[in-house]
């Protein structure tokens, strides 16, 4: 893919954290990262997050930092998630007035524990998007004997994301959205954007006429995020609705409308994003989603990859959520 590779003899790649940042410490303890001169780091291991470090929890400042302070000292990188692409847009004033991402009231309340920790357009605030834009949107992993595995956000697509490089800047390491950025990447009517909401958000698909679900801000949704990575059968098998309930249709229904390509390439995947819960499990021996809703009281979980091409639950290690880590 042209994207210069990460090497190292082994990864800990790391799922959503949405400021949770003692939940972080306590897994990289536990992963033997000791923090030396103020950054964290281990002898052997990189850190990799597979973004979404903002919105939600309360120390998200903190958080930044210490990621920041990893990557830069060579200890870590980030591969930014959706929630970082719209703090870049809604930092990113069009000069009309008006911001790249809409400063409508839901989009705001979405963001505030961000800007509670960020001043909107402060010194510390602005450098905090600089750096995102500056952070790859897709990773490749390598270990010291070249075995490969994969990091992005949402979903990975090969053609989708040559596509992109059309819009991106290569750094000489990565491809990331630079500092001028494309600005076609927040304007719904563009292929940029559409390239950015599959790959960051992953597919979704319609649900049937008069079928619907209420989100956690009681907002209807009429769509779902879909399973890429096995062929359900069935609606319940197919959608991804984080516990929410859905009127108007019977999950059990077989499921035909599969918008997009399921994941069948060798090379191992890993991503976030989903709000998984329940029992720890990797989606196959090929794909592994690391969210496991930290910042709803679920787990903080990370893989622990040693080059191995068949993946297993065996290799993640998580942290509790508890009233003691970041809720005081
Ligand atoms: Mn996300």
């Amino acid at each position: 893919m042209n994207n210069k590779k990460i090497v190292a003899q082994g990864f800990d790649i790391i799922g959503d954290i949405h400021g949770y940042v003692d939940a972080l410490k306590r897994l990289l303890s536990t992963l033997g990262y000791q923090e030396i001169n103020g950054v964290w780091g281990h002898p052997k291991r990189k850190a990799i997050f597979v973004g979404d470090l903002v919105d939600r929890g309360t120390k998200q400042k903190e958080l930044c930092e210490l990621v920041r302070k990893m990557v830069d000292a060579g200890q870590a990188e980030l591969s930014i998630g959706n929630h970082e692409f719209n703090a870049v847009g809604y930092a990113t004033a069009k000069g009309d007035g008006t911001y790249l991402r809409k400063h409508s009231s839901t989009n705001t309340k979405h963001h505030q524990a961000f800007l509670d920790c960020y001043p909107f357009h402060s010194a510390e605030h602005l450098e905090m998007i600089e750096w995102f834009k500056n952070r790859p949107l897709w990773l490749e992993l390598e270990t010291l004997s070249g075995q490969p595995a994969r990091v992005i956000h949402a979903y990975w697509h090969n053609e989708k994301l040559e596509l992109l490089k059309k819009y991106l800047h290569h750094n000489g390491q990565a491809w990331v959205m630079g500092t001028d950025f494309d600005q076609r990447f927040y304007h719904s009517d563009e292929e940029a954007f559409d390239l950015i909401e599959l790959l960051l958000k992953g597919p979704e698909v319609d649900l049937p006429q008069g079928a619907s679900y209420f989100d956690s801000g009681q907002k209807e949704r009429k769509r779902s995020r879909v399973n890429w990575w096995t062929k359900g059968k069935t609606w319940r098998e197919s959608c991804i609705l984080g516990g929410f309930k859905v009127n108007g249709l019977d999950l059990d229904e077989p499921f035909n409308a599969l918008p997009c390509k399921i994941y069948d390439d060798e090379i191992p995947i890993f991503f976030g994003h989903y709000w998984m819960n329940g029992e720890l499990a990797v989606q196959t021996s090929k794909v592994a989603c690391l969210d496991w809703s930290i910042a709803k009281k679920g787990r903080l979980v990370a893989y622990r990859w040693d080059g191995e091409q068949d993946l297993s639950v065996n290799k993640m290690v998580a942290v509790q959520w508890s009233v003691e880590l970041d809720e005081h």
